[in-house]
């Protein structure tokens, strides 16, 4: 088991990568997609929630940040700080809209997203997380509701966001063109959208497979049937197996996020989580807790959720789970530096419960 941290796009640098290292990290998970770019949602404190135009316009990150060579320079700057990057997680809408839509561009893409794996392969990054999905994390509410009126994220029943029709400019909750939309994305069927990750897997897999990278699946979150009209893949945890069946190999595999998992209605957590590590499925692991289900769910402080997040470890150590563990999101605390404080929250509970 790995202790990792997780970076948006606007962390990497010096400062967040030795705040991680005195966090007790040792490896790192980068986000490299900019959800905050253009988006107007001021703060990039926190996670990003977004409200009917979802997070902020596609593309944001330079495309030479994609490549081979600037892969590379990200990995040795964080190795200069003690990190190992571990994983690069999510696609960028502006590579792969098509490739979620079935539009005209999609065999471009699909070509564009190979050669991101292949640059990630040749680097040494041996992970790749991705999260396939029309309507993307988007639903949410911030609400002041985790231990000591902490602000948190959750969910209350649906909402006029998340009822709200898709524009046809808009994919995984970023506008990927600009400009004003043509009218709302189509309604399709799940096995629509089944069809369409097999297509991505079909291509990529193989791909991912040569290049020694993990191709790693995040369930929907939230994990509810249909978001924006649109249909969701992975909303209960045997959909999972699903999704692994579809094209079988150990680069067909999860980036296991507990908090998603546990606001599913169906399932328990760690049958859940004992069979997809005893079978070797699980790339990395978003290690956070929530109390509730869907539609009524808040994100909590990691000691204070439904899970027993002790009883996930000795599972993880009992299967000699060897991946790496991120705190993903935590609720913001009552300080001049609200992330950083509950981000630490997070970690020192992680190594200790590590180290036990
Ligand atoms: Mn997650």
């Amino acid at each position: 088991m790995k202790l990792g941290f997780g970076f948006y796009r606007h962390m990497l640098d010096r400062e967040h990568y030795d705040f991680a290292v005195q966090c007790g990290a040792t490896h790192a998970v980068v986000h490299l997609v900019d959800y905050f770019h253009q988006g107007g949602q001021g703060d990039e404190a926190g996670q990003p929630v977004g409200g009917h135009n979802g997070w902020g316009l596609a593309g944001g990150t330079p495309e030479s940040m994609w490549s081979a060579a600037s892969l590379l320079a990200l990995k040795q700057s964080m190795k200069a700080s003690g990190l190992e990057l571990e994983a690069i997680e999510n696609f960028d809408p502006a590579h792969w809209h098509d490739v979620l839509l079935d539009g005209p561009q999609k065999q471009a893409q699909l070509e564009q997203l190979k050669q991101i794996i292949r640059a990630v392969g040749q680097v040494g990054i041996p992970v790749f997380g991705y999260n396939f999905s029309i309507a993307g994390v988007c639903g949410r509410i911030t609400r002041h509701d985790a231990r000591g009126h902490a602000e948190t994220v959750g969910m209350e029943g649906d909402n006029e966001m998340s009822d709200r029709a898709m524009p046809d400019n808009m994919v995984w909750n970023m506008t990927y063109a600009p400009g004003d939309p043509e009218g709302v994305l189509p309604e399709i069927s799940h096995e629509q959208l089944w069809s369409r990750l097999k297509d991505f897997l079909q291509a990529l897999v193989p791909v991912a497979q040569a290049a020694g990278v993990r191709l790693a699946a995040h369930p929907d979150d939230p994990p509810v049937p249909r978001m924006r009209r649109q249909p969701r893949l992975v909303y209960q945890p045997g959909m999972y197996q699903r999704l692994l069946d579809l094209v079988p190999s150990r680069h067909n595999a999860l980036e296991f996020c507990l908090g998603t998992l546990q606001e599913m209605t169906e399932g328990d957590i760690y049958e859940v989580c004992d069979k997809h590590t005893r079978q070797g499925d699980v790339a990395y692991i978003h290690f956070r807790n929530v109390s509730g289900k869907v539609p009524h769910y808040t994100e909590t402080f990691i000691d204070d959720g439904d899970i027993d997040m002790r009883r996930i470890v000795s599972i993880l150590r009992k299967n000699d789970f060897r991946g790496m563990l991120v705190p993903d999101h935590t609720p913001q605390m009552s300080c001049n530096a609200p992330w950083h404080a509950g981000m630490a929250y997070a970690m020192g509970y992680m190594k200790a419960l590590m180290d036990m």
